[in-house]
């Protein structure tokens, strides 16, 4: 397994779950002095990452971009992949591809979380999850010409009414055509939503895709209460070989939400 840390772009999501705040430049190299292997950038858009000076900001540090989020199409225009309106449906699945092909261009994954929409207030659950699955066989189908999966996020109760368990998840992706879609376990969402987060895991085996490694309380691994050792061994017999991507709340800063996720990373991955 890898490790990895979240770099947020998005003034608007001050307060939220991500680690590194600085700027791409300052929050790589500091990413590469703690010895990450890779980081996930949450950007407001593509014109927000110069791909040129990521290049090579990335060749100088030896990190790998693991992933792109999607999320600020809904935290700043408010778009969503399951808007009861088609002309909005698409402006959302034309940002996600967007996204695709500047990640794509690194070998790295986009992840859809937030832009699954709450799906409540527009219309029908049928109907919305519908519209995600219309969405996430076209963003997998786009990303397959970067030879990368399309990463998507079941999110707890409070945030989406789309798929909140692995279960719901994997039922998600096994009803799609294409099979270029895999799943992010996000451990605060499996916290709150799964009855045994392991069992989850094992369930989800080769769906897989990506992990949010976080504690109970959305703090830095090791400041919550979360039981890490059936998780990493569940990891384990799936053969999980990606990122444990550190998104949390840079508690009780971001320095040092970093060095402890990553002492945390050494501790479960060497023991
Ligand atoms: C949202 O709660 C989340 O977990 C992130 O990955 C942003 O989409
Ligand atoms: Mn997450």
């Amino acid at each position: 397994m890898k490790s990895c840390i979240t770099i947020s772009l998005v003034e608007e999501a001050r307060g939220g779950p991500f680690v590194l705040w600085d700027g791409l430049e300052a929050s790589v190299n500091y990413a590469a002095e703690l010895g990450y292997d890779a980081v996930e950038i949450f950007a407001p858009g593509v014109e927000a990452i110069d791909a040129d000076s990521l290049g090579k900001l990335l060749d100088k540090t030896g990190l790998k971009l693991a992933a792109l989020g999607t999320g600020a199409g809904w935290v700043k225009h408010k778009l969503q992949l399951a808007d009861a309106d088609a002309g909005r449906r698409e402006q959302a699945r034309s940002f996600v591809r967007s996204i695709i092909d500047c990640a794509g261009a690194f070998g790295a994954a986009a992840i859809i979380g937030s832009m699954q929409g709450p799906s409540g207030h527009t219309g029908d659950a049928e109907t919305a999850r519908g519209y995600l699955a219309e969405a996430l066989e076209d963003g997998g189908a786009h990303a397959a010409q970067y030879k990368v999966p399309l990463i998507y996020e079941p999110l707890n109760r409070y945030e989406t009414k789309q798929c909140c368990t692995v279960a719901d998840g994997v039922a998600l992706l096994e009803s799609l055509s294409t099979d270029n879609v895999r799943l992010l376990c996000d451990l605060f969402h499996m916290n709150i939503e799964e009855t045994d987060i392991a069992q989850a895991l094992l369930s989800g085996g080769k769906w897989v895709g990506h992990i949010h490694f976080v504690d109970s309380n959305r703090r830095p691994v090791g400041l919550g209460h979360m039981n890490y050792t059936p998780i990493i061994a569940a990891l384990r017999e799936i053969g999980y070989d990606g990122y444990l991507c550190a998104e949390a709340f840079p508690y009780p800063d971001p320095h040092e939400a970093a060095r402890q996720t990553k002492r945390a990373f050494d501790y479960w991955t060497q023991s």
